[in-house]
């Protein structure tokens, strides 16, 4: 049986802060500006917030460049504000996790300044070595082959130490030295600190990259990124997670690791209830079934197939041991509307029906800010549209260098439209209000053109709305246990347009809905069936035949409360959730 967890049960929201609500008319979100819209969240009835970093940053990556561990960024406000926040939350019995990101600090932090400076304290906080073959100009050519998973070498000279530094993501983010003992300690002190600042858990971004191996060889050229192998779950990743969780951890706090190239397997080892692993871990598996052999600029259809073996895949593999994190949008994916419905015709179909699977999966929801309304990738015309650094850097080397087959910016443009993470940080819409009510002042980033449409304030006032169908969803997860802890089966394996599986839960006390089994128990059951195309398929679902069931929630009108037998029609982007 699995053991109960508050954040198993939780429905997290994902706030990128820079992009939420603007309280001070700068143009950027705030802290302040989240605290306007708390109630905003408890009307819609999430129990965590996931803030995305909000700590003193140069901003080369929006803050996943960290210059001080234990400071606001002034963009965001004060540490007053924070706390304010933290206590509104807590009022309204919502939690607040916090991003870490310790793989990497920004080279603006402290300790960077003085370890390229030669400091003996700082010295080996990072990861320094001399070029390869060195010529007299003290440079010759970096350490070794390493791509970064920002474009080009991982690798970027210093003039001042006189060596090249590491950094796995942009120049401006140093990697930590894991194994330099006392840098883990640092890592244990600042959690700690937040911690007794009472938040109630973290989201620790790329975990699985803090160990490198020994010497740091050269990685196979032919493969993916190159070196992957050998700083993706690395050969100490494990030991330096299970001993962050044992010193700073408990089961008390949702930990939630990023753990970029792990599959349901290798995830085992890195998630644990026992207080020495994490909650559980946001993965990218089901990020690259609709992309090539070429990774994310490779953009090609969904494989619907392909899905439905990851997401089985985790839901099995994790089914007696962990716990999944459930996903389809955040600030570095497109909006899933766009991508893996439809954002035109059936926009609101096809958001209704993505929210119907991302709640009747077993695992933990989390929706990231404007998901509940059906928000859309935006259009970037010219380069100079383009913020994120990952998008301007892929930009740049597919137009200068011959690694990718394009020489213009229009050839490249329908590749950023479909993958820019800009396309998931455009002012959340809160209105028809100019900039979607986001700020008084001027967007940092453009408002998408569809604002006047798609904005909380009609989604709200609509009581068919994809709003209110994500209300209705948490609404019905938190009543019923099933929707949580329920096993899951896949159904119709091979159907390609067509997602289905069935939940079952056996429990000895009685819990609405439930039919008896042979040993007495009851045995809860859902089923359900979404629709992942504009076709209108009817499916035959053996599950259901030769019974009856109620329809518990659907994203059309006009479809009977009762079905009787397994044979269904469906309508573009139908999802439908039956009780047998
Ligand atoms: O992202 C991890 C990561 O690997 C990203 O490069 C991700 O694969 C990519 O954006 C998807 O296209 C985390 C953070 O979530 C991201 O915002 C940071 O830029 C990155 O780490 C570095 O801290």
């Amino acid at each position: 049986d699995l053991e109960r967890q508050w954040w198993k049960e939780a429905v997290v929201y994902q706030i990128y802060p820079r992009s939420f609500n603007d309280a001070s008319g700068d143009g950027i979100g705030d802290i302040p500006g989240i605290l306007e819209k708390v109630d905003y969240l408890a009307d819609l009835g999430v129990d965590v917030v996931w803030l995305n970093p909000v700590y003193e940053s140069p901003m080369a990556d929006n803050g996943y460049d960290i210059a001080d561990y234990r400071s606001i960024h002034p963009e965001f406000g004060t540490m007053d504000d924070w706390e304010r926040l933290l206590e509104a939350l807590h009022d309204r019995d919502m939690r607040l996790i916090m991003d870490l990101v310790v793989n990497h600090t920004s080279d603006e932090h402290e300790w960077f300044v003085r370890s390229r400076e030669g400091d003996p304290e700082y010295a080996d906080y990072y990861y320094w070595r001399a070029g390869r073959d060195d010529g007299s100009d003290g440079t010759g050519q970096p350490p070794n082959n390493w791509e970064s998973f920002f474009e080009g070498s991982t690798w970027s000279y210093d003039e001042q130490r006189g060596e090249y530094y590491l950094h796995l993501f942009d120049e401006k983010q140093p990697d930590l030295n894991w194994r330099n003992e006392a840098v883990r300690e640092e890592v244990y002190d600042l959690m700690e600190w937040w911690l007794e600042k009472g938040i109630d858990g973290f989201r620790m971004d790329v975990i699985n990259l803090i160990s490198k191996p020994e010497g740091l060889p050269d990685g196979d050229p032919d493969e993916g990124l190159t070196g992957a192998e050998h700083f993706m779950n690395g050969p100490r990743a494990e030991e330096y997670v299970t001993e962050l969780c044992e010193r700073v951890l408990s089961e008390e706090e949702m930990s939630v690791g990023e753990m970029v190239g792990v599959d349901a397997e290798t995830a085992r080892q890195y998630v644990d209830e026992g207080g020495d692993g994490f909650s559980m871990l946001i993965h990218f598996e089901h990020m690259s079934v609709d992309t090539g052999d070429g990774g994310k600029w490779d953009v090609t259809d969904l494989d619907l197939l392909e899905l439905k073996e990851v997401i089985t895949d985790w839901q099995e593999t994790l089914a007696d041991e962990g716990w999944n994190c459930l996903y389809l949008s955040n600030h570095d994916q497109p909006r899933a509307v766009s991508r893996f419905g439809d954002d035109e015709e059936y926009r609101r179909e096809s958001a209704k029906m993505l929210a119907t699977f991302l709640f009747t999966l077993q695992g933990t929801p989390f929706v990231y800010q404007g998901q509940e309304i059906g928000m859309t990738n935006t259009s970037f015309e010219t380069p100079a549209e383009i913020h994120d650094v990952e998008a301007a850097n892929f930009v740049e080397t597919a137009l200068e260098s011959d690694e990718y087959p394009y020489d213009t910016y229009e050839e490249v443009r329908p590749i950023v439209e479909a993958r820019s993470r800009d396309n998931a940080r455009t002012p959340m819409q809160w209105s028809d209000e100019p900039a979607a009510g986001f700020t008084d002042g001027d967007p940092w980033i453009g408002a998408n053109d569809d604002y006047e449409e798609v904005n909380v304030a009609a989604a709200r006032s609509d009581a068919d709305s994809i709003w209110h169908y994500y209300r209705e969803l948490i609404d019905l997860r938190e009543r019923r246990d099933i929707f949580v802890y329920g096993d899951y089966e896949l159904l119709l394996p091979d159907h390609p347009e067509v997602f289905a599986y069935r939940r079952t839960l056996e429990s000895e006390g009685t819990d609405g809905g439930a039919s008896e089994t042979d040993d007495g128990g009851d045995r809860e059951e859902l089923i359900v069936v979404c629709n992942f195309a504009d076709g209108e398929p009817t499916v035959d679902v053996p599950a259901l035949a030769g019974r009856e069931a109620d329809l518990l929630v659907g994203n059309y009108g006009g479809v009977a409360d009762r079905q009787s037998g397994g044979e269904l029609e469906l309508r573009p982007y139908e999802a439908r959730v039956y009780e047998p």
